[in-house]
């Protein structure tokens, strides 16, 4: 067997044996509103303390991952600690104020059967209100499968989730599912958010999503913001939400709960 088959062989097993042994958790990324700074939301991310190799991230194991059935897995463990969070986060905020929680999808789930059951049921389980979550997907994912991830999304939609698309501006220059998908959220990624104080091309293209986003009425949320000049420009820009270590690392669940509860008192631990 060439060596590429076996270690994704041994991913495969290691994924598999590292969800019995819970191994893989949650942190959660605050996503500010720019206007006050109030946390109005979080981006799920994933983390692996494997047994052998320590702390691994996500981009060195989604992407593998990806390749495998076990993929499907991981996000469902994804979606279900989220609901989690957002169940035990619910019963202590007021009634009136709305939180949101973005888990990261891939391609294969949203070609795979059962998906949107699974969410629909995991809602259901965790007596969630379907807005609090919503599904984060790349625009590379959008317009390589568009009948079957179109399909799903819409369901996805009408059961009353979020849609946001991850990494905008960096997929492809195919626009084409802005008409047609009822997206919630366009994430602008954070090569253009993220140099937008120094670089003019960036600002051009911030405000030229920001102004796509008036019109489509979506919301436009800037990621990877690293510095306050950073954050003051995307804000001028028009830009409503940003998210970004500027902010906020990604927060165990017990420092995002402080962090929403009882407001930023600079304690937390960083996951
Ligand atoms: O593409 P996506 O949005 O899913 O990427 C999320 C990843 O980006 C996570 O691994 C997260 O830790 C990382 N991240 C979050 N904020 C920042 C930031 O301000 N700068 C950089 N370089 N990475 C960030
Ligand atoms: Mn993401």
């Amino acid at each position: 067997m060439p060596p590429d088959v076996i270690s994704q062989l041994k991913l495969e097993s290691d994924v598999l044996a590292g969800l019995e042994r819970n191994e893989f958790s949650m942190v959660y990324q605050p996503v500010v509103r720019l206007a006050d700074r109030a946390v109005t939301g979080v981006e799920a991310l994933m983390r692996w303390d494997h047994p052998v190799s320590g702390h691994i991230a996500p981009e060195r194991f989604i992407r593998l991952a990806e390749n495998m059935d076990s993929i499907g897995r991981l996000t469902e463990h994804a979606i279900a600690e989220t609901c989690g969070m957002l169940q035990r986060l619910r019963t202590q905020l007021p009634q009136d104020k709305p939180f949101n929680a973005s888990v990261n999808i891939s391609g294969h789930d949203l070609c795979r059967d059962g998906f949107v059951d699974f969410v629909a049921f995991t809602l259901d389980r965790h007596a969630l209100a379907p807005d609090m979550l919503r599904l984060e997907v790349t625009e590379t994912v959008l317009v390589q499968e568009p009948d079957i991830s179109d399909q799903n999304l819409r369901r996805l939609r009408s059961l009353g989730c979020g849609i946001a698309v991850d990494d905008f501006g960096t997929g492809y220059s195919n626009l084409a599912y802005l008409k047609t998908l009822p997206l919630t959220a366009l994430k602008i990624d954070r090569t253009f958010a993220g140099d937008a104080c120094s670089s003019a091309i960036s600002r051009s293209i911030i405000r030229m999503l920001v102004g796509l986003g008036a019109e489509l009425g979506v919301e436009i949320i800037a990621e990877g913001l690293e510095t306050a000049d950073c954050a003051t420009t995307i804000a001028q820009l028009g830009c409503s939400f940003a998210q970004g270590y500027h902010f906020y690392k990604p927060l165990l669940e017990q420092d995002l709960s402080a962090l929403v509860l009882h407001g930023d008192e600079s304690n937390q631990h960083v996951a």
